[in-house]
């Protein structure tokens, strides 16, 4: 009997949306759990990962940071952003699996994933680049999302000619960065004054 291969077993996780900008390259993949794994998953991030609440000092003044984070990974990737050193909490099962899923997407490995917990609208993440000198250069990094909606912007660092681009970052989705857009582009989760529900979001990096 002749198994007959329907698109979905060609292609199980779809095709990515390609987001290809100069200097850089992004691919979105919009729904790749499913619902009942989106509101477990949510739900049991939010209880076990260890939400800690860092301050950074600008102008001389500490100001908590609008969202609450967390650093897990294989032992020793420490990381310091912000002049925020920190240090990895052991993998958990649950962010085993999430791992497993985006290296099959992104076909490489990561060893340490940065959690940023945006409790409301009021939460979000300024421009920034993932380019910090202990991230391996263009390695891709892959973003996962479960909660709230959030609108995702990228500009290019240098060039203001170049168009922003806008990405809905939905339950569910992940987005890989890749090639060089660490490298030229920067990225931010606005602060929306509208009400939105809070948002886990995941991202998976490779420390040298
Ligand atoms: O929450 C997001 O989608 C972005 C997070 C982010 O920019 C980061 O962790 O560097």
């Amino acid at each position: 009997m002749i198994e007959q291969l329907s698109l979905f077993d060609t292609y199980p996780h779809g095709s990515p949306e390609e987001i290809i900008v100069p200097d850089g390259h992004l691919q979105l993949y919009r729904s790749i759990f499913s619902d009942a794994q989106v509101s477990s998953y949510y739900n049991q991030l939010k209880k076990e990962i260890r939400w800690q609440q860092d301050s950074i000092t600008l102008f001389g003044k500490s100001q908590p940071l609008p969202r609450l984070t967390a650093w897990y990974g294989d032992p020793e990737r420490s990381y310091t952003y912000s002049g925020i050193a920190m240090e990895p909490t052991p993998w958990t099962p649950l962010l085993q699996t999430i791992k497993a899923k985006a290296e099959t997407l992104a076909k490489v490995t990561f060893n340490s994933v940065l959690l940023n917990f945006y409790r409301t609208g009021e939460d979000g993440v300024s421009w920034h680049a993932d380019d910090e000198p202990e991230l391996k250069k263009g390695h891709p990094i892959a973003s996962v999302s479960f909660g709230a909606t959030r609108r995702f912007l990228l500009k290019h660092k240098t060039d203001s000619t170049i168009d922003k681009v806008e990405l809905m970052l939905t339950s569910g989705s992940v987005l890989l960065m890749l090639d060089t857009t660490q490298e030229y582009w920067l990225h931010q989760i606005p602060k929306t004054k509208k009400f939105v529900n809070p948002r886990i979001n995941l991202t998976f990096r490779f420390i040298k």
